[in-house]
């Protein structure tokens, strides 16, 4: 006799067999998905914030983003964290169903000293429960934040008291421990940096933290779909994509520290930096000592880390920063194309649209033209935005540092004036 649990396997071995064992999970996974999908019936996003809004309350520059203002409750540094439904425009004419803390992705950024004492309220604003994980600290076991393991999951609309001292100083992140695999796809982290207790030991003049993070985003869709596990199609930092990245600003001979995080569900991105060579001077688990660094120009930061990079710009320009994984600086790429790339097409095009109406023949010559072509609604160009010299063929994970001799302020001071006798021009060989 066939038992029900026979069947089932006996049933999924086959749509496995058949390639079919993806459609059976998300038909498995149904209810949650459903659930998401109305969430934003029945719950009310906090509206958006400027993207560029100025700089919170810290010390450090979150790019796109804010650090989380706080107040003095019974000798306690307190915050106050909401998690909700966001909606973030990834660049413009790219707005995303996300969910994130205080009506951003990632959330807030805290700052805080070594030997404060911290109290951080979190209220549930999700449809479903949640928890904070304070990634990195070295906290009581009651304030980890693992739902199951340290404390009861938080419901939609409690709200919930950790308290802890800081023993430490660094670069370390906060995101939920529960259904994490959706929460962190859809945008909830952020940075919690501990600066040291009596300042730094070498001077630092522009801190920047930027966050790591991929998405996949239907073009044309506006939720990301949290199941995808290895097709990502946008690539972010801070939650923006190229053009929407603001770029980081400082002055010529100005020590800079650039702390990355990556809570990206798949990939480890190999951040590199041009004009410049950097020490990698801290992680999640503390600061490298002097002896132990190395000079880089690439910094790898796996899945659930930070790397904090520390440089002297002393070069003036523009730099691009960015993810050196070539798909990493794509947006909205799709992967399910043929290689046209030298093959020979004239003619090719009339004939295929005799059987197949509409047939664009692209990528003979590489990609770097697609900039023109048009888009979905809700969805962007797969590359980049206008440079000083044309198109910049990127997007995604991409930023540019601008060292500018004598500014007076960080605002984006345009495109660098290159010194006559720098630049490539075209010639005619004589020789
Ligand atoms: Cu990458």
């Amino acid at each position: 006799m066939t038992t029900r649990r026979q069947l089932l396997k006996t049933t999924l071995a086959m749509l496995g067999s058949a390639g079919l064992l993806g459609s059976a999970r998300r038909i498995l996974a149904q209810p949650a998905m459903k659930d998401m999908m109305h969430m934003h019936d029945h719950v009310t996003p906090t509206p958006p914030r400027s993207p560029s809004a100025p700089v919170g309350p810290g010390r450090v520059v979150t790019p796109n983003g804010t650090s989380l203002p706080w107040k003095m409750e019974d000798g306690y540094k307190t915050f106050r964290l909401v998690a909700e439904p966001v909606k973030r425009e990834f660049a413009p004419g790219l707005v995303v169903n996300c969910w994130g803390y205080n009506g951003q992705t990632p959330g807030p950024t805290i700052e805080a000293r070594e030997g404060d004492r911290v109290r951080i309220y979190v209220t549930n604003k999700l449809p479903e429960p949640t928890s904070v994980h304070w990634h990195g600290l070295i906290l009581p076991n009651g304030m980890d934040g693992v739902s199951g393991l340290n404390q009861k999951a938080i419901p939609p609309g409690q709200t919930v008291r950790y308290q802890f001292p800081l023993r430490q100083h660094g670069t370390q992140m906060y995101h939920p421990h529960f259904d994490e695999m959706v929460q962190m796809a859809m945008g909830m982290m952020g940075f919690f940096i501990i600066h040291p207790p009596a300042g730094e030991e070498q001077r630092i003049d522009r801190d920047f933290a930027i966050m790591l993070s991929e998405w996949f985003i239907k073009p044309g869709a506006a939720t990301p779909d949290p199941s995808v596990m290895s097709d990502f199609n946008l690539l972010t930092f801070n939650s923006r994509v190229f053009p929407g990245t603001d770029p980081l600003v400082v002055r010529l001979g100005q020590r800079v520290r650039i702390r990355l995080g990556n809570l990206s569900s798949m990939d480890a991105h190999p951040i590199h930096l041009h004009g410049h060579n950097f020490r990698i001077t801290g992680t999640d688990g503390g600061q490298v000592p002097s002896s132990a660094r190395w000079p880089e120009t690439t910094v790898m930061v796996p899945v659930g880390s930070t790397r904090d990079i520390e440089f002297v710009a002393d070069h003036p320009g523009d730099w691009a920063l960015h993810c050196h994984i070539t798909h990493h600086v794509m947006n909205q790429m799709g992967h399910g194309i043929p290689n046209l790339l030298a093959v020979m097409t004239a003619g090719l095009e009339e004939k295929v649209n005799g059987v197949v109406p509409g047939t664009m023949l692209m990528g003979q010559t590489g990609m770097g033209e697609m900039m023109d072509m048009g888009a979905p609604r809700n969805s962007i160009p797969m590359m980049g935005g206008a440079g000083p010299f044309g198109n910049i063929d990127m997007g995604g994970m991409f930023t540019v540092l601008k060292v500018r001799d004598g500014i007076t302020s960080y605002q984006d001071p345009g495109w660098y004036e290159h010194p006559r006798g720098t630049m490539v021009e075209p010639v005619t060989e004589t020789r």
